[in-house]
Parts: structure tokens; sequence; C-alpha cells
């Protein structure tokens, strides 16, 4: 019986002659001085838990056993239901810090000071597949902060893409009823590529902006850490004069951006379907803490009229060429949570959760997410009283009149829950400390319509595929036919190439032909006929935002015994200095005899190591150990795989056997290093992450 060795409690390990064995050859662990005594919930000290209460030894249990039936009772009761979105996420605790005092812009109190910490959580998730679906999915990711200011709970609750797939929250329940599995089958499961999210989306043309994001790599991040997050809507500052400044708000980690590319995503889902979760737990466990720039967007009513469309439409951004985001603080995940149901399950976060200072716009889609997240979450956290719950309650003081419901912790002492009362007690109001709504003049009939300013549809998504470089363009297209290769219904498949041709010809001949159409389709009618003036915007490109070194990756190692113990450790030695990681990966786990003698442990066995779990590999072989491996399949993929993903590959001279049974046709990206100088370059060379030059060569 043994322990995590993860675990922050974790303990010694406990030995078999710890443990008592009963007469049915069960095994008893009893508390001794140091181990706490196990109760019921209600205290009471439990003598034996592994047999329930029975007449005789093989006789009938007995309800009298209150011990056997809190215990049930509580496990029948232990799930909740899921987040209707975004249900699979990964959370943890940090910190915001301010860089310098934005009162000029708002009177929040958490920009007021320079150098002010207020704690922080964050939760990323996926937003279409269940709870236990697979960390890879295309899909956007969710990115929700929550700042426990001196003002009550901030939430941004936010994606890892800038727009949306719908300009009215009316239309929400439909987008997720199309991506979610199908109703009558209940697959796929955690896939856009079905024939109901695309006939939904071929039917709805203000997605065609977010289509080009979602079958972009931006949907299959290599990792949380390498990911932007944007609050997607407009919001507002309030200054102390309740002067009134639009703001967006855009988080950029301090790594630089990096995806894997389809093929390896696909792998990675059945190799690690926790990949982004564990990438997370690794580096905050390591003391390699995340880190991300807060920037705002700042804009007044003059440059929102000049703007080329509408600020409150969230399938438009404003391109940070045009409104350069200004840095405002830095947010660190230092610290997991201790456990993961109280704090990232149970977490509940708001968009209406704004301290004074901070307001909303009348982005249609923002105004229904301010009714549905306070909705959601009496459905899942079953009470009025959720705030109660330590992860969702402020850190700040707080007083209300508000009590009892289920679960009440705490209600107000005393005779007062009133106010006006004469007892002169309890909270007071305060017009100039508390929060005020700016005061927007508003006019017009009672209408159900959507503004002519929200019709151009393709322009920006154009823009946006225009600023790709010629690989990230040609993911977009594989994507685009890849999913459209799982929609069934013909006529589906050809309304989305027809807005495809408002965006890009060449995009969608390209699709059309892959798919196999024998002709083209005529464009969509477009509302507004599509512009094609929009600059493109070098910040919407992933391969042009990676990262100026390796830091916070990982090379996978692959050594037999013979491998050269002293190049080992320099690499080691190198990659420590980069910042980056290495992990060993041996044909058995127990690990290898090097040519020094010393024993390295092997953290992966090879099967269970592909090389889509690394960033770039290395081969560390002798001759011999080569030779065993060219006849495992398990070692020729990791090598051919690493080549197809256009990874950077260093090598041994002895592993040259197995580079060409894997079939690769040395680059500049296959490195052969010997002495300590090629370990350098190497390493520096993965700063580029990828040889994308290899693409057309391997046809990804
Ligand atoms: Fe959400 N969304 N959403 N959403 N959303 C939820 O709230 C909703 C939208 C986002 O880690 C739910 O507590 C509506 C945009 C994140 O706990 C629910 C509309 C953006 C998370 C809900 C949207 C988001 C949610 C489900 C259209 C990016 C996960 C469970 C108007 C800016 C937060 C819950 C977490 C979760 C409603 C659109 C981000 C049902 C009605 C746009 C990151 O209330």
């Amino acid at each position: 019986m043994t322990r995590s060795k993860d675990t922050k409690s974790a303990t010694a390990i406990i030995h078999d002659q710890d443990l008592v064995r009963g007469s049915g050859g069960e095994l008893h662990q009893v508390a001794d001085g140091d181990t706490p005594l196990l109760t019921t919930a209600q205290g009471g000290p439990v003598a034996d838990d592994q047999n329930t209460l029975k007449y005789g030894e093989r006789g009938p249990s007995l309800i009298e056993d209150f011990h056997f039936r809190e215990k049930i009772f509580h496990f029948d009761h232990e799930r909740i239901p899921e987040r209707v979105v975004h249900a699979r996420g990964y959370g943890a605790h940090g910190y915001f810090e301010t860089y310098e005092s934005l009162a000029k812009y708002t009177r929040a109190d958490i920009f007021q000071r320079a150098g002010e910490k207020t704690p922080a959580f964050v939760r990323f998730s996926t937003v279409a597949g269940s709870k236990g679906s697979f960390d890879l999915a295309r899909d956007v990711r969710g990115f929700a902060v929550k700042l426990y200011t001196q003002e009550g709970n901030w939430d941004i609750v936010g994606n890892n893409i800038p727009v949306f797939f719908i300009q009215d929250a009316i239309k929400f329940p439909d987008i997720i009823h199309s991506v979610k599995p199908e109703p009558d089958r209940a697959f796929p499961q955690a896939q856009s590529a079905h024939d109901n999210f695309w006939d939904f989306i071929s039917l709805t043309p203000e997605s065609m902006h977010m289509i080009m994001w979602i079958m972009s790599d931006r949907a299959i991040p290599r990792s949380f850490r390498f990911m932007e997050g944007f609050g997607v809507h407009t919001f507002r500052f309030l200054n102390a004069e309740d002067e009134s400044t639009f703001v967006k708000f855009i988080w950029k980690p301090k790594l630089g951006l990096q995806s894997v590319v389809w093929n390896e995503a696909v792998k990675i889902n059945g190799a690690d379907p926790d990949f982004h979760r564990r990438d997370l737990w690794d580096a905050i466990q390591a003391g390699d803490y995340p880190e991300w720039e807060l920037c705002v967007q700042l804009f007044d009513q003059e440059f929102a009229d000049s703007f080329d469309f509408d600020v409150l439409d969230p399938t438009k951004l404003i391109p940070e060429e045009i409104l350069e985001p200004i840095p405002v603080g830095r947010l660190v995940l230092d610290r997991m949570p201790d456990n993961f149901f109280a704090e990232t399950e149970q977490v509940a976060f708001m968009t209406q959760n704004v301290p004074p200072g901070v307001d909303f716009s009348n982005d249609p889609l923002l105004q229904g997410r301010n009714f549905s997240y306070l909705d959601t979450q009496i459905k899942r956290l079953g009470s009025t009283n959720f705030t109660h719950i330590p992860i969702n309650a402020p850190k700040c003081p707080f007083h209300h009149f508000q009590q009892d419901g289920h679960l009440a912790m705490r209600n107000p002492v005393g005779r007062v829950n009133y106010q006006p009362n004469s007892w002169g007690e309890g909270p007071r109001e305060h017009p100039a400390r508390g929060h005020r709504s700016y005061r927007d003049e508003v006019e017009g009939p009672k209408v159900r319509l959507r503004a002519e300013s929200f019709a151009d549809h393709y322009s920006q998504a154009r823009q946006f595929f225009n600023s790709q470089i010629e690989v990230e363009q040609n993911h977009i297209a594989m994507a685009l036919t890849f999913e459209l290769s799982k929609v069934e219904t013909p006529v589906i498949r050809e309304r989305v190439v027809s807005h495809l041709l408002n965006i890009d010809e060449t995009l969608a001949t390209k699709v059309a032909d892959k798919l196999g159409m024998k002709k083209l389709p005529k464009p969509a009618d477009a509302a507004i006929a599509p512009r094609d003036d929009l600059e493109p915007s070098d910040r919407l490109s992933i391969v042009k935002n990676g990262p100026e070194s390796f830091k916070g990756r990982k090379v996978g190692v692959l050594v037999t015994d013979g491998c050269d113990a002293k190049l080992l450790r320099t690499l080691s030695d190198a990659l420590k200095t980069e910042g980056a990681n290495m992990e060993i990966v041996a044909p058995k786990v127990g690990g290898v005899e090097a040519s020094d003698g010393s024993l390295i442990e092997g953290k992966q066995m090879i099967d269970g190591g592909p090389s889509v779990l690394y960033d770039a590999v290395a081969l560390i072989v002798s001759a011999e150990g080569a030779e065993r491996l060219t006849k495992e399949a398990a070692a020729r993929d990791f090598v051919a795989d690493a080549f197809t993903h256009c990874k950077f590959i260093a090598h041994v001279e002895d592993a040259r056997p197995l580079l060409d049974k894997a079939g690769v046709e040395p680059d500049e990206g296959v490195i052969a290093i010997s002495a300590a100088a090629d370990v350098k370059g190497f390493v520096e060379t993965c700063r580029k992450l990828r040889l994308w030059a290899r693409e057309t060569k391997v046809k990804l």
C-alpha cells in the first residue's frame, strides 16, 4: 500500500508490516499515536472500516450499522451536476500584482496602488466535452479568473479566443446543443466534427470569424501556460468622477504562444488525456509558476464611433496594431488547490461579479451572460448559499441581510436582519463607495432586432486568415477538411464552403477539392460585402508570437543501456540553464545502466512516453540499444512522429539506424550531438519550437 509521491500531504510510505490481517484475510490499518482516529461524519470513532455489522459472520447485514449507512449515503450523493458548458476544467490559486495606479480610468480599488497583490483563482476549461473528456479536443478554452479584491470578487470569465460564435445570448442554447453529442445517439463526445454543429454553423454566418479561430491551432493549445486569455466583450472602466472609458481585457502568457498540430492532438488524447492538467500540476509543483500579463485596450466613444465595426459586437475584435494593449499587472499561479472538488469543481464564476469602477457595456451577449451565471449556480451547487463555500466567499469584509436557505453557514447575528432599522446596527449602503452604473442614455422602441452595425460577418474572418503564416493557413484548411469530412450531409458541407468563398477563395477551393466536391457552390449571400482593405495583424498568428526561449518546455530523451552518461548530464544541465525540463524514456521504467555504470531511472517506458508528449526529443542510445529499438514499433513511432510533427531531434551517431528505420530524412532540425557545444546548439535551436519548413515534405 503506497500513497502518491506527488501529493503535498504525502507522508511516509506505509509498509506491509504496519497492517493487521483480519479473520477473512482482509487488511486493517489501526491508528497509532501519530495517525488520526477514523470517525463518522458525526465524529464518532470507528472500530472496523472493513466489515459491515452482521448477524453471524456469514449472516445478513443489519441496518443498525450507522457507520455503513452514513458512508454509503454520502457516497451515493457525491456527484453534483457538471457544468452545462466548460465541464472539464482545471484550476489553480495565485495572485494578481498591480503595476501602477489606473485611477485616471477606474476607481476600482485593485488598480489604485502599484505593487498591490490580490489573491486569485483561475480555472481553465474546454467547452463542449463532459467532465471526463480528454484535454486536447479541438475547442475553445475557458480562461476564468476570480480576483478576490478588497471590494468583493471580480470575475473575468473569458476564453482563449477573443471573439465568439454568436451575437445574441438567445442563441447560446442552440450553438451549445449543436456542438454537444447528438441527442438521439449520444455521440460524438467533445468534438465539433459532426452534422449538427456544422449545420448550425452553416446557417449562422455571424459565426464565421470564430470558425477561423476554432479551425486554427488556437483550438489545440500545447498547454494552458502558453495561451492568451480574452474578456471578449467590451466593458467599461468608471473613474471617481464616473467618467467612462471602454476597456477590453487580454491576458498575455509570459512564455509566449504555442500549440500542437492536429495529428499530435489526436495521439495525445490517447497517450495522456490529462495532458493539460498534468502540465499545470507539474509546472506548479516544480515551482515553475505560470505567469500572464493583464493588458487593457482602452478607448473612448469617439474611437468606438470611428472603428470599422461595432464595439458591442462580440464576433469582432480590435486589432492590437490599431489599439495597443497596455500591460497593467501580472497574474502568477503558484498553488494547486488542496482538493479538486472543493475548489475547482465548486468555484462559481459570474460575469456580473464586478467591483465599483468596472461596469458593463450593452453587448447583448454579455447582458445575457449576466443573467445566466447566477442562475446556473443554484442548479449546480444546490443552494443560494454557494457564496458560503470558501472558494466563492469574498476575502474582504462583507455584510448583508441575506439569511437562511439550504446549508446556511453564516446568518445575521442578533435582532437586526433588515434595513432601514431603528436599532443603530447592521450594514448601511454608501452612495460614494458602492457600485454605481454608468448613466448611459438609451432611447428607441422596444424591439427584437439585430443592429445593422453587426451585419458584416466575413471581413474580420478574412483578416484573421490573411494574418496567418502559410503553415497556419494550411492547418486551417486541413482542420476544415477534417471536420467537414465527418459531416455526412453534402448540403451542409456545401453551405460551409459557400461561406468560405466569402472569406478566401483559395481556402474555399482547397477545402472543396480535398472534400472531393465536383463543383464549387455559389458564395453565400452576404448581408454586407466583405472588405478586403483590412490590414493583416501579426498579433493574430501563433507562430509570430512564439517564445524567445525554450523555458517551460520539455524534451523526451530516449535512452538505452550503455548510453553516454556524460552527454546525458550535459543535456540535462543545458536544459536546466534554459529553464526547460527533460524526461527519460527507457525500454523499461526501472531504467537503464549508462556507459559509466550509473543507473538512469526511467520516467516512462517507450509505449507510455510517445514523442507527442514532448516539445523536442533526443536519442541518446548505444549502438546495440539502437539496433534493438529498430525492431520495436513504439520506438520507431517515437522518432517518426517527432519528425512528422516538425520537432527538433537531437541524436548520437549510434542512433542512425533508428532514424533510418523511422524514415527520417536528415534536415537542419535533426541535430547530431556528441560534445557540449552541440548540446548548447540543440537547446538554442529548440527555441524555435518546430521546423515548419519540414511540414510540406512530410505532408502532415
Ligand atoms: Fe459562458 N457559461 N456563457 N461564456 N462560460 C458558463 O456558467 C453562458 C460565453 C465561460 O470555469 C456557465 O458556471 C451564456 C462567452 C467560461 O467555471 C453558464 C453565454 C465566454 C465558463 C454560461 C456564454 C464564456 C463559462 C456554465 C452566451 C467567453 C466556465 C457553468 C451569452 C467570454 C467558468 C457556469 C468556469 C460557463 C453561460 C458565452 C466563458 C451556463 C448564456 C462569450 C470560461 O452560466
